[in-house]
């Protein structure tokens, strides 16, 4: 049985690496722990239901995503290997230690609308090595370098079991948290997402107002799905990394394009699209924003909206396909 704690000491060890990285990942599995903990009491502690605040994406905030944010802020602040943190719900980043080498960017508690109703919600992560001059205070450059400057990502989801996924782009690995313990453990080793969709995951309230290159794509999915032997089914929790999670481990096509009204869509490239991505990649999976790798299309600023779609490269090929050419409507 391998612990989180030696898992990372061991590649630390074999990368001759300095021990920096490896203490902040231990810090957000400390706050996983916690927040797991305070997670499952949270209806008998009075935890549930909104703080009575609006924060920077004008949404209201719960209790609990407070909660999250402080904590997780707190912890990696005292880090002397921070050098900053940016979160989806702090308006400006939030400079830390001027000698910390790294900059560490987190969506808090994702999932907000299923807080209250005791479905899955996670915590998702991203890490860059600063580029700002040690010493100094890092600066929003700092969060600013694209996907494919990331050094590590990964999510905690808080569902039956509490785990713990995380790349270094060295491939995906999983750990669980054995409560009792305190500790997680590695359980899912190297993964890798399979080649085909088991299931798609989308909230289709406005497909209307999608491009109609991509409604054509729906049609194709649901047409397929009448005379495949192995129709896909629906499965939409509403978490990102509750849904990504899932198909991940099965196999499936998870969607958030923009619309007319809002084409830049709902999900943050920084805080939800970059980190997904990495592990995507990782796993062997794709993830676009319907036009372009996401890791490749380069950030302007740190609240950033983007369309999603990430799931196994076939899929997400044949929905290129859709958005980028015009498939005529009788071969559907
Ligand atoms: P949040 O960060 O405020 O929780 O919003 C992000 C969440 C994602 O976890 C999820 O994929 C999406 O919003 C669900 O949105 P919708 O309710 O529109 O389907
Ligand atoms: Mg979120």
């Amino acid at each position: 049985m391998t612990t989180l704690e030696q898992f990372i000491i061991t590649r630390q060890q074999e990368r001759e690496g300095s021990g920096a990285f490896s203490k902040i990942l231990r810090d957000l599995g400390l706050a996983g722990k916690l927040l797991s903990f305070y997670l499952r009491r949270a209806s008998l502690s009075g935890l549930l239901g909104e703080l009575g605040l609006t924060n920077i994406q004008g949404e209201s905030v719960q209790k609990l995503d407070h909660l999250a944010n402080t904590l997780l802020i707190r912890l990696l602040s005292q880090n002397p290997h921070v050098a900053g943190l940016a979160s989806e719900e702090e308006e400006h980043i939030l400079p830390a230690n001027p000698e910390g080498k790294y900059v560490v960017l987190l969506d808090p508690l994702d999932g907000s609308s299923n807080i209250d109703t005791g479905v899955p919600v996670g915590t998702i992560f991203s890490i860059y090595r600063r580029i700002s001059p040690l010493g100094t205070p890092c600066s929003e450059a700092d969060f600013l370098q694209g996907g494919r400057a990331q050094v590590a990502a990964g999510y905690i989801l808080y569902g039956t079991s509490t785990l713990l996924f995380y790349t270094t782009g060295e491939g995906v690995h999983g750990f669980t948290l054995e409560p009792a313990a305190g500790e997680f453990f590695l359980t899912y080793p190297h993964v890798e997402m399979p080649p085909k969709s088991t299931y798609y995951s989308f909230n289709d309230n406005q497909l209307h107002e999608w491009e109609p290159s991509l409604q054509r794509y729906v049609a194709d999915l649901h047409t397929r799905n009448r005379t495949s032997a192995k129709p896909q089914s629906l499965r939409y929790v509403g978490s990102l990394v509750a849904d990504f999670h899932r198909n991940l481990l099965k196999g499936g096509l998870f969607m958030y394009p923009g619309t007319v009204q809002k084409p830049e869509g709902k999900l943050r490239l920084l805080y939800e699209g970059y980190p997904m991505a990495f592990l995507a990649e990782q796993a062997g999976a794709k993830a676009t924003n319907g036009r372009q790798a996401l890791l490749d299309v380069p950030p302007s600023k740190i609240h950033q909206r983007t369309p999603l779609f990430i799931g196994p490269a076939e899929e997400i090929d044949r929905i290129h396909t859709f958005l980028n050419t015009n498939v005529p409507v009788e071969t559907l």
